[in-house]
């Protein structure tokens, strides 16, 4: 989750509260935006639920919890309430524009491996040549984010 506009705290919790079965939530990093505009700094989060809905339902629920923040898209990578995006699905691999699992950009992003690697550092997903925790170590030199 990632959020810019508004009260970025709380939109975050307010997500967080309206998803079922949470079984771990990283800590909040005030992270550099990356791509588009310029704008304010973000607040990045990860959270680990188990679910039984499938894919695509899971993806109309992230953009459930978008639209009750409120989110306007105007430009690309532009400021946001809040975004919802499914980084990893199990082992689920999906190659479709409107629903890409493992998510395309998550591996080259350090606003994502860092939270991502307080919730799963051993994760290794399929055509990735190390686990999460040494995708973070690589880029130590990126702290702040
Ligand atoms: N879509 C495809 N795969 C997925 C997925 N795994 N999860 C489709 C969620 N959505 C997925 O999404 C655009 C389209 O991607 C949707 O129609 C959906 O069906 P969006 O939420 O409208 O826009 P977006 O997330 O901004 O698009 P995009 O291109 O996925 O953006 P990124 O790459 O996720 O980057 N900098 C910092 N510091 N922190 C951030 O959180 N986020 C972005 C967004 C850029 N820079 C950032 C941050
Ligand atoms: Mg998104």
């Amino acid at each position: 989750m990632g959020s810019n506009l508004g009260d970025s705290r709380q939109l975050l919790m307010t997500a967080i509260n309206n998803l079922s079965d949470v079984r771990a939530v990283s800590g909040v990093y005030e992270t550099a935006p990356v791509g588009g505009p310029t704008q304010d700094a973000y607040l990045n989060l990860v959270v680990e639920i188990s679910t039984s809905l499938e894919p695509y339902e899971l993806l109309s629920v992230c953009q459930g919890l978008e639209q009750e923040a409120r989110r306007v898209r105007a430009v690309r990578w532009g400021p946001r309430t809040l975004d919802v995006d499914i980084l990893l699905y199990g082992e689920l691999q999906l190659t479709d524009p409107d629903l890409t699992i493992p998510h395309p950009r998550m591996y080259e992003r350090a606003f994502v491996l860092y939270p991502l690697a307080e919730l799963a550092p051993e994760l290794l997903p399929k055509g990735w040549e190390a686990p999460v925790a040494d995708q973070v170590i690589e880029r130590l030199g990126d702290w702040p984010l």
